[in-house]
């Protein structure tokens, strides 16, 4: 993979360095926020991960390029270009072997973040089993990858268009480790409750840290998922957030990929706005926790080395 690759000078020092790297998304960039509000999102995510004296690395695919570490050039051509592929795992072949434009979904961007060494990567939230799977087997690739490829992803839980309780299972039996930052309740991205419970509570992103590091020396495959429940005075209450979520998905004629997009766009329509504004305040709010997990676990790599 390394052969497709591109890894900007200063995550590729960073790295070396063994500061602190965070990987992005750039699916949310493409498909998942309207421009500009993408733009000005991606560029305050890379700043609050700064404040934690780490370094941020967007992934995308430029002209066939896997790109670590996108410049703001990069990012604005993707946030603004019409025809730019979704790119999960199954898309790679297809868009590095004809030279296309990408944007990567949290299963493209883990297999990106893994092959350069990078251990954390901040999203919004990830996809995961849609309502009605048992017929569809809409499942999203994210799922499977979290089963195999060593990504830490911090994310605001999994949106209430997708069936929580088969996500957490889906989750389990693929032996993935799910823990929310402060609360047992697994968050719903636009709303703090879901009605879900984990078994434990992260007590704080030093504990987060310690996890992860204990996680890779005992050699176990697979990514892990830390969900951080949007900050209360942004969240749109859970009651208010279904009535919109039926009537989207009432709606939704769409098949496959397009599904996410589709729901995304179609709820802050109904929203007039206001769940993107949430959305934006949720993305942020991961980025700082991501930014300390990655801080607190360069410390912990360090002192183990000791
Ligand atoms: N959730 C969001 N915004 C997004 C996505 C999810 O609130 O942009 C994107 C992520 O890139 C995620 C992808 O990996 O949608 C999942 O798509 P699907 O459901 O088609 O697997
Ligand atoms: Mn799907």
């Amino acid at each position: 993979m390394i052969d497709y690759m591109d890894i900007n000078q200063e995550v590729k020092e960073a790295l070396f360095e063994g500061k602190g790297v965070v990987a992005l998304e750039s699916t949310i960039v493409a498909h998942g926020m309207p421009y500009p509000e993408n733009i000005e999102t991606s560029k305050r995510v890379e700043q609050e991960i700064r404040k934690n004296q780490c370094v941020p690395a967007t992934v995308g695919v430029i002209k066939g390029r896997i790109k670590v570490g996108l410049t703001e050039d990069e990012i604005l051509y993707l946030g603004k270009a019409k025809d730019v592929v979704k790119v999960s795992r199954r898309d790679l072949p297809l868009v590095i072997a004809n030279k296309l434009d990408g944007a990567t979904t949290v299963a493209g961007t883990m297999i990106a973040a893994n092959a350069s060494g990078i251990k954390i990567f901040v999203t919004g939230g990830i996809g995961g089993v849609h309502r009605g799977a048992g017929e569809t087997f809409d499942i999203s690739q994210d799922l499977e990858e979290l089963s195999m490829t060593d990504t830490v992803v911090v994310c605001a839980g999994v949106k209430s268009i997708l069936d929580i309780g088969g996500t957490l299972e889906y989750l389990e039996t693929k032996g993935v480790p799910v823990f929310s930052l402060g609360t047992k309740e697994f968050p719903a991205f636009y709303s703090r409750q879901s009605g879900f419970f984990l078994e434990d509570a992260l007590k704080d992103e030093e504990e987060g840290a310690k996890i992860i590091l204990a996680k890779e020396k005992l050699e176990l495959k697979g990514g892990m998922v830390i969900a951080c429940p949007i900050p209360e005075e942004e969240e749109i209450k859970k009651e208010i957030m279904d009535s919109y979520i039926e009537q989207a998905l009432k709606e939704c004629k769409v098949k496959g990929k397009e599904v996410t997009p589709f729901l995304l766009s179609r709820i802050k329509e109904l929203t007039e706005g206001k769940s993107l504004k949430a959305n934006i305040a949720l993305v942020i709010n991961n980025a700082k926790a991501g930014g300390r997990i990655a801080k607190a676990y360069e410390e912990l790599k360090r002192k183990d080395a000791r």
